[in-house]
């Protein structure tokens, strides 16, 4: 019997067919998009439809290799938001977090209720895209949509109903609104009345695991297929990731490596304290009842604009060809901050990098090596930082880290992290955030007991490839450089 998840990223999305095959996950990609934002009147939106329908793709292949699955469940990045009426449309194309309506917003909210305030209540870090900033920026614009709003739904929540009819929020994507309160279980309506948003868009929100309906009879008919069990996971996609790290330990550090990097440790309960406001760390919810402890990193997003700026100029090369070049490119040569609030629009990579290494008084990167060089070591180096800081909240102290994701395939990167941290890491499984999915599916059928049998499974099933710390004397000195430039935090 198979189930399917939809894994959805911010430059790709795929339909991923998993079985148990005796104690062994079998997985098998059926359908791969991408996942290609679209800017219309200055503005950034998904274009949620066309990701809909290739959801529906991923259903008729699935059925044309004779694989009906028993149910089926959606993860896709955090904070972004559909607002649908009270004839039960959709108002309004989604916005991408990386639009600029929201420039200034955290500032002005913060300003008003208290960054202390709205750490206590939620556990969330401060990003100037998290959900609470986008609907303020719609209230303070007199959004029309936000008018006729009636529910709220996250982006999977959103794809769910398209499917399903069903509207529910799920806990894990809650959380990283920045308005859901951990410590009442339900949204922080002090919070929604501070930036004026009526609590009564929101839903209760549904626990990883739970049922969330059957596909309509309408999709049923057009795509051919019974009405299939439709399941809330941990529906943001780092929460499915971190399901399927394939720690033999409940106590382990993780790096979830994608467009992003997301780096911590999963806790029974949010660590909301001071010094964590103060290092602007989240606790976002995950299933089994745990919380995701952990930090958001720049990630590969900078390399993956570099791509398309170089591509622009007719300089095309496959992300693994630009990867090699920083390989014979001198090192420690100059570094950034990955985590510069400058480098989280889209475009102009290379003239921001330029602009940072003037400011702190480097020298510029001049090949493409060099640039790849310096952000991957920067990122590396971040890594480091992160990892501490993981271990000095959660009061722990780590054999070394679990990486996985896309980012996996970057063996560079994974070697100098290893270096960086000093410590192992174990690299794997790739697809992280879809087999987490799968994982919980398994879970709420209960044909894995919980977290622990889910782990061991994809352990047994997908092994990891180890890299060794070998970089030596000369990474502990450039972290001592690399700190000294970071300057925002
Ligand atoms: C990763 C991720 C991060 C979230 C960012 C924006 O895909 O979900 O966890 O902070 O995207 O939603």
């Amino acid at each position: 019997m198979s189930i399917l998840a939809y894994d959805l990223g911010a430059s790709s999305g795929r339909a991923i067919i998993g079985r148990l095959n005796g104690s062994r996950i079998v997985t098998e990609e059926i359908h791969r998009f991408p996942n290609e934002p679209v800017q219309a009147s200055g503005r950034l939106h998904w274009d949620i439809l066309r990701l809909y329908h290739e959801m529906k793709q991923g259903l008729l292949k699935a059925k044309a290799a004779g694989e009906i699955p028993s149910s089926l469940a959606v993860d896709s990045w955090a904070v972004d938001f559909g607002l649908i009426g009270n004839t039960g449309e959709l108002l309004g194309n989604p916005y991408h977090y990386r639009d600029r309506r929201t420039e200034g917003v955290m500032e002005r909210v913060t300003g008003r209720i208290g960054k202390s305030e709205i750490f206590n209540r939620t556990g969330i870090q401060f990003l100037p895209f998290n959900t609470i900033y986008q609907l303020a920026a719609m209230k303070e614009q007199h959004s029309p949509l936000l008018q006729e709003a009636h529910r709220f739904l996250m982006i999977p929540d959103l794809l769910r109903y398209f499917l399903t009819g069903e509207m529910l929020n799920e806990f894990s994507n809650a959380t990283t609104t920045q308005l859901y309160n951990p410590s009442t279980g339900s949204w922080d309506s002090e919070l929604l009345s501070g930036i004026g948003i009526p609590s009564s868009i929101f839903g209760q929100a549904v626990q990883p695991g739970t049922a969330a309906g059957t596909l309509l009879p309408s999709v049923c008919t057009e795509l051919g297929v019974p009405a299939i069990t439709v399941l809330a996971v941990g529906e943001h996609d780092t929460a499915s990731a971190v399901v399927a790290v394939p720690s033999e330990s409940a106590s382990f550090a993780y790096l979830s490596c994608g467009t992003w990097s997301l780096l911590g440790t999963e806790v029974d309960q949010p660590v909301i304290t001071a010094r964590s406001l103060e290092l602007n760390f989240t606790n976002e919810g995950g299933a089994g009842n745990k919380y995701r402890l952990l930090k958001n990193i720049m990630g590969l997003w900078i390399l993956q604009e570099l791509q398309r700026e170089w591509a622009r100029e007719g300089k095309t090369q496959s992300f693994a060809d630009l990867v090699e070049t920083a390989r014979t490119a001198p090192s420690f040569s100059v570094f950034i901050d990955p985590d510069d609030p400058m480098f989280l629009a889209p475009g102009a990579m290379t003239t921001r990098i330029q602009e940072f290494c003037t400011r702190t008084g480097q020298k510029r990167p001049e090949t493409i090596g060099q640039y790849v060089r310096c952000v991957m070591e920067s990122l590396a180096l971040q890594y480091r930082y992160v990892y501490e800081l993981t271990e000095e909240l959660s009061g722990r102290s780590f054999q070394g880290l679990h990486m996985v994701g896309g980012g996996i395939h970057n063996e560079l990167l994974c070697q100098w992290t290893s270096d960086a941290i000093g410590k192992p890491v174990w690299a794997g499984p790739a697809e992280g955030s879809a087999i987490g999915n799968l994982a919980v599916q398994w879970i709420a059928s209960g044909e894995f007991s919980g977290l622990q049998e889910a782990r061991r499974t994809i352990r047994e099933s997908y092994g990891v490839k180890t890299y060794e710390p070998c970089g030596g004397e000369a990474w502990e000195e450039a972290f001592q450089r690399f700190r000294q430039l970071s300057v925002h935090r």
